[in-house]
């Protein structure tokens, strides 16, 4: 039985960005046009498996309207990696990436990904024109990829290599920081590491704030 890292992550973005068809496709394997806005935060694990480990990532869902801006932090502060989700078709939105970088950097110091989704609405030079003009995230240590819900290839790629590589870094620092008690932030699991177990774990946490 492989030990079990386990780690949070919380997805942010604007409204209809795609943040919860990225988990639905995902986790169900296909792409559907029928979801709903999300209402305040939606919760579920995801489970990749990488050489010997077996990584638990817990997500949080949250809700891009901004009446549920204010319960946000919650869900920030104790985050090991933060995915801003942006709309690569829509400039407006695009334009807000360094809102959000600003606005999660006031709450914690965790890491940061961006995913650009929507691209297979874009032209094959537009994805290049865009790729280029989000270099300087990555000049500044902010990985950031282009994919879209739509594609699987892409989405996989997203959580099997740029999520993963993310979480991996995040939890190599943190395990060097803690060199005398490496089981607290390996946080190893021996009684549960069964995939298809956790694609009926979805569940829903709706917090209707009281802002
Ligand atoms: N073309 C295209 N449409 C997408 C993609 N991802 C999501 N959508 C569509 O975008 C719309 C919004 O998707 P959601 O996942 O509900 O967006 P959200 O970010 O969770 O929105 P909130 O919960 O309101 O914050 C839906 O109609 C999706 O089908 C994508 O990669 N490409
Ligand atoms: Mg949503």
């Amino acid at each position: 039985m492989k030990p079990t890292l386990t780690s949070k992550c919380v997805l942010c973005g604007d409204m209809g960005v795609g943040k919860t068809s990225m988990i639905q496709s995902y986790k169900l394997k296909h792409f559907s046009d029928s979801t709903t806005t999300t209402i305040g935060a939606e919760f579920c694990s995801i489970d990749i498996d990488f050489t010997n480990i077996h990584y638990r990532i817990h997500v949080w869902d949250t809700a891009g309207q901004e009446r549920f801006r204010c319960m946000m932090p919650l869900y920030y502060r104790s985050a090991d990696v933060v995915i801003i989700v942006t709309d690569s078709s829509n400039f407006n939105i695009i334009n807000r990436i360094d809102y959000w970088i600003e606005y999660i950097r006031n709450e914690t110091d965790c890491s940061i990904i961006i995913a650009v989704n929507k691209i297979d609405l874009l032209l094959e030079s537009e994805i290049t024109t865009l790729n280029d003009k989000l270099d300087s995230y990555r000049l500044n240590g902010i990985p950031i990829e282009l994919m879209s819900n739509k594609i699987p290839t892409s989405l996989n790629q997203f959580f099997k290599q740029s999520l993963l590589n993310v979480v991996k870094l995040k939890r190599s620092i943190s395990t060097q920081l803690i060199t005398d008690n490496e089981s607290m932030t390996m946080n190893v699991d021996l009684n549960d590491n069964n995939i298809d177990q956790n694609d009926r774990q979805w569940g829903l946490l709706s917090f209707i704030g009281q802002c």
